[in-house]
């Protein structure tokens, strides 16, 4: 690994190389992959807020890429995408340069035949921490992810036509690059878990054996206050913050995703990973009542300031654009969902707001930068372009939807 981390903790300094790696994604069993550094998830790139984060890549691929910095307000200039900057071919550098304003748990990934790209592992998390994060016996990462194999156990051929309307799903069910790897956690301990969908299209409804554990946060930091819950949907390009434990010695605890219907038929229930509950150890961890404080955007009911038309923007095709906002306008978007599927709906760069789903209000407010507008459904967004012009996009981040065109661009403007 050629991770370099300074000692100045005002600038994280990182290299980051895109090559071609044999993947060991089970004992025994590889495939011929991408990854960062050599590994697959990429390294973790850990930083406080207001750091400088300074990332040298190096193409050593034999195709072009960039990376996409998912969930962070950086400037638009850093943002990987292709309007933005000219992607780097193979052999080249680019360098991105960029402070860290928020706190939470973030990804990186290509943006550059992202379909291909992303399913062979170039990803890796990105962590920010504030000044005041509550305190856990343990912290981990966990990306999930899957892999579509072909008979003679390579990764699959890319392009199929089913594929680039329902989306690719692969058999093989990973956490951190490993196929359903086993977890240990000390009995009596409570973890925070930052999880991360790194999939190309598999919808995660997400149970750590049907017990209850705690929300903490979402895409972008923490909630005003933890949410107990026994499942959470984390659609592709979303993340999630928990508190998972305390469990018992002995214990062994499934992590699955349960059945879901995201309009292809209702999926089985499936294992990711299991968690292997050893030995008791002391605890230090407390959950505070209140995270922070997160003011709405929106108060009671707004006049919606644009339509987007999910079924227009499945069919618009490659070059779409939408009008541009001005900065420091408050935009209040409805994402109309009239298709058969449930479309994960991403902005670059800006947080948003759930204001209503089907005009119902969400059970807390929290920043998201992804939200999945279910099939026949209608979610409500509220968001506000701070002063960082340039070109953006948003998009489905079902990576297939996305390589058609259900994206579009757009300016802001001062
Ligand atoms: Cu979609």
């Amino acid at each position: 690994m050629q991770i370099e981390m300074k000692p100045d903790r005002k600038q994280v300094a990182v290299g980051l190389e895109a090559r071609e790696l044999e993947w060991e994604f089970a004992p025994t069993r590889t495939v011929r992959g991408y990854g960062f550094n050599g590994q697959v998830p990429g390294p973790t790139i850990e930083a406080e807020v207001g750091d400088t984060l300074v990332v040298g890549l190096r193409n050593g691929l034999a195709e072009p890429t960039t990376i996409h910095w998912h969930g962070l307000r950086v400037p638009a200039e850093m943002d990987g995408t292709e309007m933005v900057q000219r992607p780097v071919e193979p052999g080249e550098t680019f360098e991105y340069r960029f402070v860290v304003p928020d706190a939470g748990t973030f990804w990186y990934h290509s943006h550059v035949n992202e379909t291909e790209q992303l399913e062979r592992g170039l990803y890796g998390a990105l962590v920010v921490r504030g000044p005041d994060e509550p305190v856990f016996d343990q912290e981990r990462v966990l990306l999930i992810d899957d892999l579509k194999l072909d008979q003679q156990g390579q990764i699959a051929a890319f392009g199929d036509p089913h594929e680039q309307h329902a989306g690719r799903e692969g058999e093989v069910r990973l956490v951190n690059g490993t196929q359903e790897p086993e977890l240990d956690i000390p009995a009596g301990q409570i973890e925070r878990w930052r999880i991360v969908n790194a999939a190309n299209t598999r919808f995660v409804r997400l149970s750590i054996g049907a017990r209850p554990f705690s929300m903490l946060g979402t895409d972008g930091g923490l909630l005003p206050a933890p949410l107990e819950a026994k499942e959470v949907l984390v659609t592709p390009g979303e993340r999630v913050d928990l508190a998972v434990g305390p469990f018992a010695e002995g214990e062994l605890v499934e992590i699955e995703a349960l059945p879901y219907d995201r309009g292809k038929g209702e999926s089985q229930p499936e294992r990711f990973a299991t968690l292997r509950v050893g030995p008791v150890a002391s605890s230090r961890a407390t959950i505070p009542d209140a995270l922070r404080r997160i003011d709405p955007l929106v108060a009671g009911s707004a006049e919606p300031t644009r339509t987007v038309s999910l079924k227009a923007l499945m069919h618009g095709g490659q070059h779409q654009r939408d009008e541009p906002v001005r900065v420091g306008q408050l935009q209040v978007w409805d994402l109309v969902n009239e298709t058969g599927q449930d479309h994960p709906f991403h902005l670059h760069g800006f947080f948003f707001q759930i204001v209503e789903e089907n005009g119902e209000p969400p059970p807390v407010v929290s920043w998201k930068d992804t939200v999945n507008v279910p099939r026949k459904a209608q979610v409500r967004i509220a968001w506000l372009p701070d002063d960082r012009p340039g070109e953006w996009m948003y998009h489905c981040h079902i990576l297939e939807h996305h390589a058609m065109g259900m994206m579009a661009h757009f300016a802001v403007i001062r």
